[in-house]
C-alpha cells in the first residue's frame, strides 16, 4: 500500500529519504510501481532504438539505474536528487528544494518521477524534460517544476561528467570571465543597513541589495526584526515550526524606502550598485509611485514589485518611471516570462532555475530575453542548494545577456553535506572547470541532519487581513 513519505516517524528513523533505488522499489510489494517500471521499460525500449544510442564518442549506451532522493537539513532543508547510471561511478547530483514544501517535492520525485526514469538514456535531457513535463498531462506548478529541475540538473551533471567538461562548455562556452554578484544588506535602521553594506563592499561586492525594517511594524521581508542580521539571513533551522506572522503596511513602507536610498547614496556614494526587493507585496499604483520616487538614487533594479499574477500591470509602472525593473522569482512556467519579455516591461528576468525546470528551461528564457534586450538575474537565495547556484553560474557565464547574480555564502555545515558550488572573488561568481556542475553530496553526512519542518513567515495588515509576504 501507499506509504506516505510525510510520515515523520519513518523520516525520523531513516533520518533522510533515501530510496534504496527504484530497482528495489520495483521489486517491492507496491504493485503500482511494478506496473510503472514495466511501462517505462516499454517507453525506454522505444526511445533507445533510435540512432542516438551509444552515440557519445563511441561510448556504450548509458541507462539510468537508480534515483535517490535525499532530504536533509544541514542548517536548512534541502532536497537532493542523485541519479546513477550503468557506467560505474557515473552519477549526477541535482537540487530540488522548495522552501517550506520540501516533502511534497520529495514525494513527487520518489513516487511519481523516479519510476519513469529507470532505464532511460540520461543523455537525452530535452526529451526527458518534455516527457516529464508534457507526458503526464498534468503540468506545471512549483512542486512539479522543482522536481523536474532537480532531475534536469542531475542530467546536465551526468552529461558534463561524461563529456569531461564543465556544463558551461556544453552551453556554448564562456562569454565572460565571471558573473557579477550581489549580496544582501539588511538592518533594523539605516545605520545598521549601512554597516552591513560597508562590510559587503570590504569583502569585494560591487552590488548590494538593501532592505530596512518599517518603524512600528513587527518584521518586514528581508529585515532582521528582533534578530541579528546574521540570524535573519534566512537560516530555516532558526525559523518557526509554524509560520511566524509579520506585519506590513504599504504607506510607511513607501515612505521609508526612498529615504533609505537617499541615506545610502549620501553615505556610500554613487559607485556602488544598489538594489531593492519589494517581494511581490505592492499594488500597481504603489509600485509605480515607489519606482518613481527611487529614480534619483539610480537603482540597479527594483525587484519583484507585483504579485506574479499581474504581469500586465507592469505597464503602469513603466509609464511612470525609468527605474529598471526585475521580476520572476515566483514564476514556475516558461510561459509566465513571455508577456513581460516580449513587451519589454522589465529589464531583468529573475526566474529561479530550481523552480522553473532547471537549465533546460533557463536556456530558453535567456534566449527569449536576449531577443528583447532583457537581461538575466536568476534568483539565488540560501533556500536553494549549491547545485542550483552552480547551475545559475554555468548559465550566467555562457549567455550573452547575463545581468547580475544573487548569491549567498553557505555555512560549513551545509558544505559538509553538499560540496562544491560556485566561488566568490572580487565581486564576481565563478565555477571551476571540473566536469559537470561541480557539486557532490555526502549521503552519510546527510543522514546526520534529518529534515526539520519549517515554514516561511506569513504577513498580515494591521486590520488582520492577509498580505503578501
Ligand atoms: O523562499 C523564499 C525566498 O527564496 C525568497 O524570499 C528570497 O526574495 C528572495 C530573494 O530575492 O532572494
Ligand atoms: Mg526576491
Amino acid at each position: 500500500m501507499h506509504q506516505p513519505i510525510s510520515n515523520l516517524g519513518w523520516l525520523g528513523r531513516r533520518g533522510f529519504l533515501g530510496l534504496a533505488g527504484v530497482t528495489a522499489l520495483a521489486d517491492s510489494p507496491l504493485s503500482h510501481n511494478r506496473v510503472a517500471a514495466a511501462l517505462v521499460a516499454k517507453d525506454t525500449l522505444a526511445q533507445n532504438t533510435g540512432s542516438s544510442a551509444g552515440s557519445s564518442r563511441g561510448l556504450p549506451p548509458l541507462k539510468i539505474t537508480d534515483v535517490r532522493v535525499i532530504v536533509t537539513c544541514p542548517d536548512r532543508n534541502y532536497v537532493l536528487v542523485k541519479i546513477l547510471t550503468t557506467e560505474s561511478g557515473l552519477y549526477g547530483v541535482g537540487d530540488a528544494t522548495l522552501n517550506g514544501r520540501e516533502l511534497a517535492v520529495a514525494e513527487d520525485l520518489e513516487k511519481h518521477l523516479a519510476p519513469l526514469l529507470i532505464g532511460r538514456d540520461p543523455e537525452r535531457i530535452e526529451d526527458t524534460w518534455q516527457y516529464l513535463y508534457r507526458g503526464p498531462y498534468w503540468r506545471g506548478g512549483p512542486i512539479q517544476m522543482t522536481a523536474l529541475a532537480g532531475i534536469d540538473l542531475a542530467l546536465w551533471d551526468i552529461k558534463g561528467k561524461r563529456a569531461g567538461m564543465p556544463v558551461y562548455q556544453l552551453l556554448g562556452g564562456r562569454t565572460r570571465m565571471g558573473a557579477l554578484a550581489y549580496t544582501h544588506a539588511s538592518g533594523r535602521d539605516f545605520a545598521e543597513v549601512e554597516d552591513v553594506a560597508r562590510r559587503a563592499l570590504e569583502r569585494g561586492f560591487k552590488c548590494v541589495r538593501a532592505q530596512v525594517a518599517i518603524p512600528g511594524l513587527e518584521g518586514t521581508y528581508g529585515t532582521p526584526g528582533n534578530k541579528t542580521p546574521e540570524a535573519a539571513a534566512g537560516r530555516v533551522a532558526n525559523m518557526a515550526s509554524l509560520p511566524e506572522i509579520e506585519a506590513f503596511e504599504p504607506a510607511p513602507y513607501l515612505r521609508i524606502v526612498p529615504k533609505l536610498f537617499e541615506y545610502l547614496r549620501a553615505k556610500l556614494g554613487q559607485e556602488v550598485e544598489l538594489l531593492h526587493d519589494c517581494h511581490e507585496k505592492l499594488d500597481p499604483i504603489q509600485a509605480a509611485r515607489l519606482a518613481h520616487d527611487l529614480e534619483p538614487y539610480h537603482l540597479f533594479f527594483l525587484e519583484d514589485c507585483l504579485r506574479p499574477e499581474y504581469k500586465e500591470s507592469f505597464r503602469l509602472i513603466r509609464e511612470h518611471s525609468t527605474t529598471p525593473l526585475a521580476m520572476g522569482e515566483l514564476f514556475n512556467s516558461l510561459w509566465d516570462c513571455v508577456p513581460l519579455i516580449k513587451e519589454q516591461l522589465i529589464d531583468y528576468i529573475r526566474c529561479d532555475l530550481g523552480h522553473i525546470g532547471g537549465i533546460t528551461a533557463a536556456r530558453k528564457v535567456a534566449t527569449l530575453a536576449e531577443l528583447f534586450q532583457v537581461r538575466t538575474a536568476w534568483h539565488g537565495p540560501g533556500d536553494i542548494g549549491p547545485s542550483t547556484h552552480a547551475a545559475n553560474v554555468h548559465v550566467d557565464i555562457s549567455i550573452p545577456n547575463f545581468g547580475i547574480q544573487e548569491m549567498v555564502f553557505f555555512p560549513d555545515v551545509t558544505r559538509e553535506v553538499i560540496s562544491g558550488g560556485p566561488e566568490f572573488k572580487d565581486g564576481y561568481m565563478n565555477v571551476s572547470d571540473v566536469p559537470g556542475l561541480g557539486c557532490d553530496v555526502n549521503e552519510e553526512a546527510a543522514k546526520r541532519y534529518p529534515y526539520r519542518r519549517a515554514y516561511l513567515p506569513t504577513a498580515r495588515r494591521r486590520d488582520g487581513s492577509v498580505q503578501d509576504w
